[in-house]
């Protein structure tokens, strides 16, 4: 087994925070230790935040790491929004409040930066996700700003994805354009404090009406996350799709699902990786990028056909 998988299995936090690094730099030791995590994993309970920025996702994950170490569940964060206070871009405030948790053992709390990732973003995530899974955290949430295509990949990997709204805001129209909607296992209204949680409440019932859904019918949250509020329902309700995903048929269809689009999604990256490399190496093949007016295509095409006659 790599040395760092073993280290992890022992819970060795410092191999974890080495194994991420080492996924963010896309290593060539990343498969290998990948294929080892893997086999040691326990199979926590992945969880995606997601939502617009300023919606609430870290101070919902902020309350909600209070409510499961009371649990005695264990949590690793790990934090895709570039400004959550998560990943230090983070107001003074946000940060002091966060202090607890940074000193509890029970508690692992990451930031991902893509740099040097040729899988991008997503990947490094759903390999980090895994490695905390292998070192033995119960649950493990990504916090992820629901905007561009890398986050919905993210949304892939995880078990259960909460969708966090608030009222008023008119982000509802954005994340239906954004394709987010459909994703959602969960949707929370945060900020139920303010006013405008009962048309947003509508407006959701509306679209699930037109939509709906086969199998899990997502449920609607409330949370006052400023004031703790709505944890112990919010919970609850991550705990009851848990169930459906691992307890249900059309929940192990899901599950098949998911697996066959990151194979996929694996197959594309390792291809992509293996051809570029290839074509990085080659002088002349570079020398044809000096003609701005080449054929795309049959560039891409012959390129790709001849890395497939290379592995036969
Ligand atoms: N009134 C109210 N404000 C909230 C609530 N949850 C978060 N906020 C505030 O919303 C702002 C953005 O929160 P933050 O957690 O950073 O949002 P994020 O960008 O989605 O991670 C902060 O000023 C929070 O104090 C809530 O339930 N009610
Ligand atoms: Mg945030």
């Amino acid at each position: 087994m790599h040395p760092l998988a073993e280290r992890i299995q022992k819970q060795d936090m410092r191999a974890l925070a080495r194994a991420i690094t080492l996924i963010e730099n896309d290593d060539d030791q990343k498969l290998s230790l990948m294929s080892d995590i893997f086999s040691i994993q326990k199979q926590a309970h992945y969880i995606g935040i997601t939502g617009s920025p300023g919606a609430g996702k870290s101070s919902l994950i902020n309350r909600l790491l209070t409510f499961l170490r009371q649990q005695n569940l264990t949590v690793a964060v790990i934090a895709v929004d570039p400004t959550s206070p998560f990943s230090g871009g983070a107001l003074l405030g946000d940060r002091t409040r966060m202090n607890q948790h940074f000193l509890d053992p029970g508690i692992f709390i990451r930031s991902m930066a893509t740099r040097g990732s040729l899988g991008g973003l997503a990947r490094a995530t759903k390999d980090s996700i895994r490695v905390c899974d292998a070192y033995g955290f119960d649950i493990v949430l990504v916090e992820t700003v629901g905007v561009g295509q890398s986050e919905l990949d993210i949304m892939k990997v995880v078990d259960t994805t909460g969708l966090v709204l608030t009222p008023n805001s008119g982000d509802v129209l954005q994340i239906f354009k954004a394709g987010i909607m459909e994703i959602a296992d969960l949707f929370i209204i945060n900020k139920a404090d303010l006013p405008g949680v009962g048309k947003l409440k509508s407006t959701l019932e509306e679209y699930m009406m037109i939509v709906q859904p086969k199998g899990w019918q997502p449920p609607i949250v409330q949370t006052i996350s400023t004031e703790s509020e709505g944890m112990d329902e919010l919970w609850k309700n991550m705990n009851d799709h848990h169930s459906y995903l691992y307890r249900t048929d059309s929940g192990t269809e899901r599950r098949k699902q998911q697996l066959k689009l990151e194979v996929y999604d694996l197959i594309r990256e390792e291809i992509w990786r293996d051809v570029k490399t290839e074509i990085e190496r080659d002088e002349q093949k570079l020398e044809v990028f000096q003609n701005p007016d080449a054929d795309p295509y049959q560039l891409a095409r012959s390129w790709v056909k001849e890395w497939g006659r290379k592995g036969e």
